[in-house]
């Protein structure tokens, strides 16, 4: 089953006509709209014409998350805002968000992504979906809603969180369909259980995992508590969100929706494209998308991409699951953290000493993280009292920044470990 059979099951030949006829209006729309885009490419001595071939994208410069960063909230958007329908949202390296745009073509274009991959998944217009990815600003919620709607499925906008009550819908509604991170599907397998709930005698059929990595063992652990199919999507904010890349039947790698994105991995020292089936960072140029279009993307997610035939007769190229990332972006209860965000909180506070640890760990099958602080000299003989206050004061400061509750504990002066190279930020006990 397809939802686009046409884009979907296309020759590489037509595919790669079509992918350079986008890609050059792309280009050049981007480089005409967009002033940062014109000066990167000036920096590098090239223009739009440069472009004749796919090969001759490597010419073009590099997008990475700090010029998102430089040019916040609105800077590299390629049309106005009045044209700009819907903001979405997600972390940045420091305090502010990345920001991503859409116009109306791009809520539509997105919808039929998501749409083509609740197919791939097996969905149909009979399908009661329910989406338990986070709504606002996250991608997740709002990008499957807007998909399970276009299949003309029926939705539950139920969000994130709140097991109970996704039991308790999932039974009444007799749910078919489950979106949301893997790791929450896994918690709600297990709640489930608890519960008494026989997940044999529920009509869910098949899962949409993504937002965080998983593995094959997790995927046999998934199916067999849900009783149900699951299935990897892959995407990320700046490019989109989720409907970039997505598993089919055969579940052997995610394909790549290459008539809207083109895919290259690169060597991310050298910078230099790899070839197929060498593992590396995955580029993403979009083609398609209006408002915030993307030249070469550096999504710092590792990946090895496969061009052979596929089972499912999908053409399009697929990316092996995300096996990890070049930077130290940390993914916790589906929530991007980035260590830096945190250090520039602790930053603000004078009475911690510049020394931190993230203690990353799975409780049960959720993501559970501390930070430990440790205290400047002069505060550690203070009152129990102001160590308190201090502790519920960065615990709210980190909650405005990231969105999620982290436990603080302070901790004496020197003893976190200090290191002799790069600083050990991230204790990660988790094993997927
Ligand atoms: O996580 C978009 C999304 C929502 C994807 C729902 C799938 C389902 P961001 O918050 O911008 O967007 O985070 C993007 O999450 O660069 C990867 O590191 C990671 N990621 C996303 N999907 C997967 C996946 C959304 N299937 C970042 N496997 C990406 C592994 C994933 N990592």
């Amino acid at each position: 089953m397809y939802w686009d059979r046409e884009n979907e099951t296309m020759s590489r030949d037509e595919l790669a006509d079509l992918q350079l006829k986008k890609l050059k209006a792309s280009v050049e729309r981007t480089y005409n709209n967009v002033p940062f885009c014109r000066q990167s490419f000036e920096k590098k001595g090239v223009t739009p014409e440069d472009v004749q071939t796919l090969d001759d994208l490597r010419k073009l410069p590099f997008t990475i998350k700090n010029d998102l960063r430089d040019n916040y909230p609105f800077g590299l958007f390629a049309e106005p805002l009045d044209k700009v329908v819907r903001l979405q949202a997600s972390s940045g390296t420091t305090g502010k968000p990345i920001v991503a745009g859409y116009t109306q073509n791009d809520i539509y274009l997105w919808a039929n992504l998501i749409a083509r991959a609740l197919v791939m998944a097996g969905g149909t217009n009979k399908d009661i979906v329910q989406v338990g990815y986070g709504y606002g600003l996250f991608t997740g919620g709002m990008g499957a809603h807007y998909g399970a709607e276009r299949l003309g499925a029926t939705v539950v906008p139920v969000s994130s969180g709140n097991t109970d009550r996704q039991l308790m819908l999932m039974q009444d509604f007799g749910t078919t369909m489950l979106a949301c991170t893997p790791s929450y599907a896994l918690y709600l397998g297990e709640e489930g259980a608890k519960r008494g709930i026989d997940f044999t005698k529920m009509p869910l059929k098949a899962g949409v995992f993504g937002a965080e990595p998983w593995s094959e063992r997790m995927r046999e652990q998934l199916e067999q508590k849900l009783d149900i199919k699951a299935f990897d999507i892959y995407g990320l904010t700046e490019v989109m969100g989720p409907g970039v890349a997505m598993e089919c039947q055969a579940k052997q790698g995610l394909h790549i929706f290459e008539d809207h994105f083109f895919a290259e991995v690169i060597d991310p020292e050298t910078e230099e494209p790899l070839p197929y089936g060498k593992p590396g960072e995955l580029v993403i140029t979009s083609l398609t998308k209006e408002a915030f279009p993307v030249i070469r993307y550096r999504t710092r997610d590792i990946t090895i991409l496969n061009p052979e035939p596929c089972s499912c007769g999908r053409t399009h190229v697929r990316m092996q699951r995300i096996t990890g990332r070049t930077d130290d972006m940390l993914i916790i209860k589906g929530v991007n953290v980035f260590p830096s965000q945190i250090e520039s909180v602790l930053l603000e506070f004078g009475e911690t000493e510049p020394h931190y640890l993230l203690v990353v760990d799975r409780k049960g099958n959720l993501d559970d993280i501390e930070i430990w602080v440790e205290l400047s000299s002069e505060m550690f003989n203070d009152k129990v009292r102001k160590l308190e206050d201090l502790e519920r004061r960065i615990f709210s400061r980190i909650h405005s920044v990231l969105g999620i509750s982290v436990p603080i504990k302070l901790v004496e002066p020197q003893t976190i470990p200090r290191s002799e190279g790069k600083a050990k930020r991230i204790v990660d006990r988790r094993e997927i």
